[in-house]
């Protein structure tokens, strides 16, 4: 089994001194959809696919790879589907919706040649989507009777790696988002995420995510309502017998990083130096598997800003930037209500062109590698 990171740089001289951007790209947001009701636990569970979730569309990541030259896909998906709640989160997964994932990850990875982030996108929490990110029970929360084990998470975690074990080309992400939960309960289940896919024999790159909704500018600060101790305390303890791990890190530009609004007014590269700092002590790579901006001349200045810093800084191995999918139709997964998503082919909710044809060709489009690995 390749080590996708190490055999690369190994592999491919020009970038000891070139690109220090292994994966470069874009989340496919869209198989968990279709949950959000508040009040009405369970509902869109199962949901229908193509109608209520997708996980891409294969002509338009086609677009990606063919034109736009990225390598990177993080493709969502939510637990309660894969693990329906009548069989628990485990190793019993709903083979239909496995199956419709998978295809999704067999067309970037096989077919087109690209990396895939495969993302759980539950906040650390099971059995309730509703009003995600705040409800569902925390993973491994031993006071919550209803919550899944630790334990549980870990069999989780061993199934996925062990059906993905022969593909080099998938990349393992713990879960989206932690937040409001122990710090030193992220870490627990981080590693047993990781003991599971390791035993399962798949040594490709594992990212794990920090509290705070994995926020890079709180990386070293106390987070949510109970002040939860800063990740940099506790992620630096992780185990990986495969070495081939690094930190998955958001980071939104808008003045309370939720992405939430068309202003960008944090400056990435003054809110990310401590966690750069601490990933340099530590001897840690990050991706930055979440950001965005919205669809105005300061917004592409400040991803402008975010990209080249990752670049200077070699800590730093990737991006993705929030998001495309196929269901988004005319809404802004990022920013404001006129920014439309990253979707080719999709305009905006004012009948104006989306974020591909504006942030992308201005922001993102020239750092794009022009030597990434496929
Ligand atoms: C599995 O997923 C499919 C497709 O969404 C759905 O029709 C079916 O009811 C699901 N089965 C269970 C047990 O949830
Ligand atoms: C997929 O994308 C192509 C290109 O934008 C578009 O023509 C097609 O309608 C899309 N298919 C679906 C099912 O959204
Ligand atoms: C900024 C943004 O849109 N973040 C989103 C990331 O993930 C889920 C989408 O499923 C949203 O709940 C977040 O708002």
């Amino acid at each position: 089994m390749r080590l996708p990171f190490l055999a690369l740089s190994l592999s491919l001289p020009f970038q000891l001194s070139v690109a220090k951007i292994l994966y470069a790209g874009i989340n496919e947001s869209g198989g968990e959809f279709g949950v959000f009701a508040p009040g009405q636990v369970g509902f869109g569970l199962p949901g229908r696919f193509g109608v209520d979730y997708a996980f891409i569309n294969k002509t338009t990541v086609d677009i990606f790879v063919d034109q736009e030259k990225i390598n990177f896909f993080r493709v969502t998906f939510l637990m309660e589907r894969m693990c329906p709640l009548s069989f628990g989160l485990g190793a019993r997964f709903n083979e239909t919706y496995f199956s419709e994932f998978q295809d999704a990850v067999n067309h970037i990875t096989i077919t087109k040649g690209a990396y895939a982030l495969l993302d759980p996108h539950n906040y650390m929490r099971y059995n309730d989507p509703s009003q995600q990110p705040f409800t569902g029970s925390v993973i491994g929360d031993t006071t919550d009777p209803t919550a899944a084990t630790t334990q549980q998470f870990q069999d989780f975690w061993h199934e996925i790696a062990r059906r993905f074990v022969n593909n080099p080309k998938v990349v393992f992400g713990i879960n989206n988002e932690p937040h409001d939960m122990p710090t030193d309960l992220v870490l627990k289940n981080n590693q047993a995420a990781i003991n599971g896919i390791r035993a399962a024999g798949a040594r490709q790159l594992i990212l794990a995510p920090g509290n705070g909704f994995t926020g890079g500018h709180s990386w070293t600060q106390t987070t949510g309502a109970g002040n939860n101790a800063p990740s940099s305390d506790f992620l630096n303890k992780m185990v990986d017998p495969a070495h081939n791990l690094a930190i998955d890190v958001h980071e939104y530009l808008d003045e309370d990083f939720s992405g939430q609004h068309d202003e960008c007014t944090q400056p990435a590269p003054a809110n990310l130096a401590a966690l750069t700092t601490w990933l340099q002590q530590n001897k840690l790579k990050a991706v930055i598997s979440e950001f965005g901006g919205g669809n105005n001349a300061n917004c592409f200045q400040f991803i402008d800003d975010l990209l080249t810093y990752l670049e200077a800084n070699d800590v730093y191995i990737g991006w993705a930037i929030w998001a495309a999918g196929p269901l988004w139709g005319t809404s802004s997964p990022c920013c404001g209500p006129d920014t439309g998503s990253l979707e080719p082919g999709d305009i905006n909710d004012r009948g104006m062109p989306n974020a591909f044809s504006t942030v992308w060709p201005n922001a993102v489009r020239p750092h794009i590698p022009k030597s990434e690995p496929l």
